[in-house]
């Protein structure tokens, strides 16, 4: 029986999976550069941490990684041949274009797209729109797979939407800038898009949500007006490293958990949650005080970067990196919510190949919302069970690559051994061709 509503969806992690220091703006990407990774252990970690749901008998759903190298793309840029060719001229323009079309960025499904669901919205249908993601070259070319690949994982009754224009200034990066609060997720509820430039005009930090893209997906998932809010995140929080909002803060149904400096204007916050404290039933801020976690801290320990999740059985769960347990003040502040409030388990995961470019747990998946009636639009394929647990588990160990540094991805052989990869991918998840590569 469907007991929970939510079903996380995660990103499977590719075979490519590098270090490439692609993404300014964000500390880990930037401080781990060119350093050498491993695709086995990171494709291994993210596997667990959607096991250790399903051990919570939470649904989990997948998303496959997207098709790396992505020869299309080098193709259109003017680069063609035999693969070894075109890496090898690829690269001779810039290192960072074979970074690029090899990075294994997909697997941060919280910015695949924007999820609503039918409570919210206008016409009483769930509408997902995916992120145009245009802030950074090598995420810009995610969208059209992703909008490929929920065609296939949601049938015709769920409305997806493709991406915005794919200009400037109307950057949107998905949910990882939009927080939903509902007295429970089956509940009509009221979100939140957080965003990091109001203006059409030259940025001083990194901005990757825009006030115009977020505008623009609330009107497109057809929420309703009474339920949309706009709150900037802090200049201050981008400048430490909060490239996403769901670095500073995060929620759960009823649970909105911030820290005091993770918006840019303390009135604004205040006014919207005062409202949301009319409007929600049992509605339940939590701010933590710079005094128990500093900023510096908060983006560093990835603390709020966890899943918060309600458990079937009752109660939530907090599902954090297990970095979080170096920083004392992050334990104390664990201890002391879990005595007040209705989080009652604490768990520790091991993601460190993805949080060494940034990407925590809460990265890691998209969540979407169905009732009783619409739980049938998910193609079960894209469920996750043990058996695919146990296949999954079986071409990683023995396909992927233990390591994998930056002049490997010059290497023609990988670039056969992802595709390969990606072709028995398909096989478990019974999707049939989707990858170019597929298509005689
Ligand atoms: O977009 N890192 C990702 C991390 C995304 C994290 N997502 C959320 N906060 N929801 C990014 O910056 C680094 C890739 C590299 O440098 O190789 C990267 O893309």
């Amino acid at each position: 029986m469907f007991t929970n509503a939510e079903i996380n969806f995660d990103g499977l992690i590719g075979p490519s999976h590098n270090y490439g220091g692609l993404s300014l703006g964000n500390n880990a990407s930037q401080d781990n550069s060119k350093q050498v990774s491993s695709p086995k252990d990171a494709a291994l970690q993210g596997l667990r941490k959607m096991k250790l749901l399903m051990e919570e008998s939470i649904p989990q759903g997948i998303f496959l990684p997207h098709e790396r190298p992505h020869l299309k793309g080098f193709n259109k840029l003017g680069f063609t041949g035999n693969i070894e060719k075109v890496l090898n001229d690829a690269y001779a323009v810039n290192p960072n274009l074979v970074s690029c079309f090899y990075s294994a960025s997909s697997m941060w499904a919280a910015n695949a797209a924007t999820f609503s669901p039918s409570m919210d919205n206008i016409d009483n249908a769930i509408h997902i729109t995916v992120a145009n993601l245009n802030s950074m070259m090598h995420r810009s070319i995610e969208p059209k797979f992703t909008y490929k690949m929920l065609k296939r994982i949601l049938n015709k009754k769920v409305n997806i939407n493709k991406s915005l224009l794919n200009l400037p200034n109307i950057g949107d990066e998905g949910a990882a800038n939009h927080i939903r609060i509902a007295e429970r997720h089956n509940a009509p509820g009221y979100q939140i898009f957080v965003y990091s430039s109001e203006n059409i005009s030259h940025a001083k930090t990194i901005e990757r949500q825009s006030l115009i893209g977020s505008k623009l997906i609330a009107k497109k998932n057809c929420v309703e007006d009474q339920r949309v809010f706009y709150l900037q995140q802090s200049n201050k929080a981008i400048r430490y490293g909060s490239f996403h909002n769901d670095i500073v803060s995060t929620a759960n149904e009823n649970i909105f958990i911030y820290h005091e400096e993770a918006f840019e204007s303390t009135q604004e916050l205040k006014v919207i949650l005062a409202r949301l404290k009319k409007l929600v039933p049992n509605f339940k801020p939590i701010k933590i005080l710079n005094s128990e976690i500093d900023l510096q801290t908060i983006v560093s320990s990835y603390l709020l970067n966890s899943q918060l999740i309600s458990l079937p059985s009752g109660g939530m769960m907090f599902l954090l990196p297990s970095e979080v347990k170096q920083y004392p003040n992050c334990m104390q502040w664990l201890e002391k919510i879990s005595a007040e409030e209705e989080i009652k388990k604490i768990k520790f995961i091991d993601v460190k190949q993805s949080m060494r470019n940034g990407g925590g747990p809460a990265c890691l998946r998209l969540r979407m919302i169905f009732n009783e009636n619409e739980i049938s639009s998910v193609n079960k394929n894209f469920l996750l069970d043990d058996n695919k647990i146990d296949l999954l588990t079986n071409l990683i160990e023995n396909k992927y690559r233990d390591r994998l540094q930056p002049d490997d991805l010059l290497d023609p052989n990988l670039a056969d051994e992802s595709l390969e990869i990606l072709d028995a991918l398909t096989k478990i998840f019974k999707t049939g061709s989707i990858y170019n590569f597929q298509k005689i």
